[in-house]
């Protein structure tokens, strides 16, 4: 279609040296050419240039001292980016490879993933390229504190409400709410993923990889198949890939492989859980560790080589382009059956494109990962509440929110033309939400 090539084409013009953007951009827009033959109205409403171009981005210094009293400097991001159907929602991500081009894909995938959880939040995500890695607790503190102090400019529970990404966990999360709450002289729900003294929801930290199964176990059981006896390999060992595995294992599967950014663990008898909680989330140590405390368990060098190891669903739940087309053709060639996208974006364009051809059951992130972003709009739920809910009650309502998710996916999917196909399902369903919301608000 003319007009869709017409508006890719200007955002490449606009933002030419920021490869992620593009490609989160590209895998959403060619999707949508049936909404557009069918809604002419969306084209005369300039939805589509509007929704490529963030409300707002806010790029800001970051300065602090380290525990020898030299000071550093890193950049912090926040990108406000659609705010048609609720307030700006998504986490922050702190990791050294962060830039605006990496911060915009993630607000991008936000805008679409908030509107299929079904709850009133709009897109947004932040970050800074500050390492947390081989920080001391009160350095850690320091630099939230000073990012703190120019982000709560710009957010509010009513306005943004930011949460934890990649090396943003219940620490980082606790330096930035009490930092805000003494600034801003305001107890509110500004953030979520929030502890549990101090007004977070309970199964939050679950949500996400529970989230991700529950989602994955409908797509298995609607076509025949399910987790019981799968052998599932799971990349990273962070909040995602942990929760992932107690919940695979749950249902009956063996996760045979983790990994961090060193290198993977392969254990054929399963690898236990306990041991990577213990080294990844108590003891913020390497991975390779596990393989001295279980014997049957080993470690390899490069992350990437996971996927090597035979699987029934392969679960990326560590970061962007984990998996490329060669990556794929293995995957495919070595008989796996399901893939799902726990992290944003593991997958590339083409890589997709052939898990599809080639019938594996993908699950993609707006859809499969969402689980984590609605356990905090519901955390964000019961902070206005002033209540909380009870865990059975909050995993009740993540559950039925992940199933609900993918009937409205493939139930999209069938009404374009493309039964099965979860990627143009969850990118419809989601759009079409946010375009009626921007058409009805007029030009803003
Ligand atoms: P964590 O920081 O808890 O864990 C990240 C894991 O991924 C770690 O094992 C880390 O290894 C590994 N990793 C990170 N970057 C790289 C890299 N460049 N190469 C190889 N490995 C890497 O983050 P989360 O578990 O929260 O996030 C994982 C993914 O899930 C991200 O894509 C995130 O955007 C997505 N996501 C997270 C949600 C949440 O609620 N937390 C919700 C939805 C999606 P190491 O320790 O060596 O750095
Ligand atoms: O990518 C994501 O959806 C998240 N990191 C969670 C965002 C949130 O606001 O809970």
């Amino acid at each position: 279609m003319n007009y869709i090539k017409n508006v890719m084409d200007s955002v490449i013009r606009k933002n030419s040296n920021e490869k992620e953007f593009l490609q989160a951009v590209k895998e959403v827009l060619f999707t949508l050419e049936p909404v557009f033959e069918q809604h002419p109205e969306y084209v005369r409403a300039g939805i589509l240039e509007r929704i490529v171009e963030p409300e707002r981005i806010i790029i800001f210094r970051v300065p602090w001292i380290d525990d020898n009293g030299m000071v550093k400097v890193n950049r912090g991001f926040r990108v406000q980016f659609n705010g048609a159907i609720g307030p700006y929602k998504g986490g922050l991500r702190f990791h050294p490879s962060v830039n605006a081009s990496i911060i915009k894909f993630l607000g991008f995938e936000q805008i679409f993933k908030n509107s299929l959880t079904g709850l009133p939040i709009g897109g947004g995500k932040g970050g800074s390229d500050f390492d947390p890695k081989g920080k001391s607790d009160t350095e850690v503190m320091r630099f939230c504190q000073s990012f703190m102090t120019e982000l709560s400019k710009y957010i509010g529970a009513d306005i943004d409400v930011p949460a934890g990404d990649i090396g943003v966990g219940a620490r980082e999360i606790g330096y930035l709410f009490g930092w805000y709450k003494k600034l801003k002289n305001s107890y509110e729900g500004v953030l979520t993923g929030k502890g549990l003294e101090y007004g977070g929801s309970l199964a939050r930290t679950e949500a996400t990889g529970y989230g991700l199964i529950y989602f994955m176990d409908e797509l298995l059981k609607s076509n025949g198949k399910s987790f019981r006896d799968a052998k599932v390999v799971i990349s990273g060992s962070g909040n995602v890939a942990i929760y992932a595995h107690q919940k695979v294992t749950e249902l009956g599967g063996k996760v045979i492989a983790m990994s961090d950014s060193d290198g993977y663990i392969h254990d054929p008898e399963g690898i236990d859980l306990d041991t990577v909680k213990l080294i990844k989330e108590k003891e913020r140590k390497r991975i390779r560790e596990c393989s001295s405390i279980i014997n049957t368990t080993q470690f390899y060098k490069g992350c990437l080589n996971i996927w090597d190891i035979k699987c029934d669903v392969a679960l990326p739940c560590a970061t962007q382009n984990e998996i490329n087309i060669e990556t794929a053709k293995k995957l495919v060639k070595n008989g796996c059956f399901a893939v799902g996208e726990g992290a944003n974006m593991p997958c590339s364009i083409e890589a997709i494109d052939y898990f599809i051809k080639n019938k594996v059951l993908f699950g993609p992130a707006k859809a499969a990962n969402a689980g984590g972003v609605a356990t905090s709009a519901l955390e964000m739920a019961q902070n206005s509440m002033r209540y909380s809910w009870s865990f059975e009650e909050v995993d009740l309502k993540l559950k039925n929110i992940m199933v609900n998710i993918y009937n409205k996916a493939s139930e999209a999917a069938k009404k374009y033309g493309h039964e099965g196909n979860m990627v143009v399902g969850a990118n419809i369903a989601g759009f079409i939400k946010v375009a009626e919301a921007m058409l009805a608000q007029g030009i803003v």
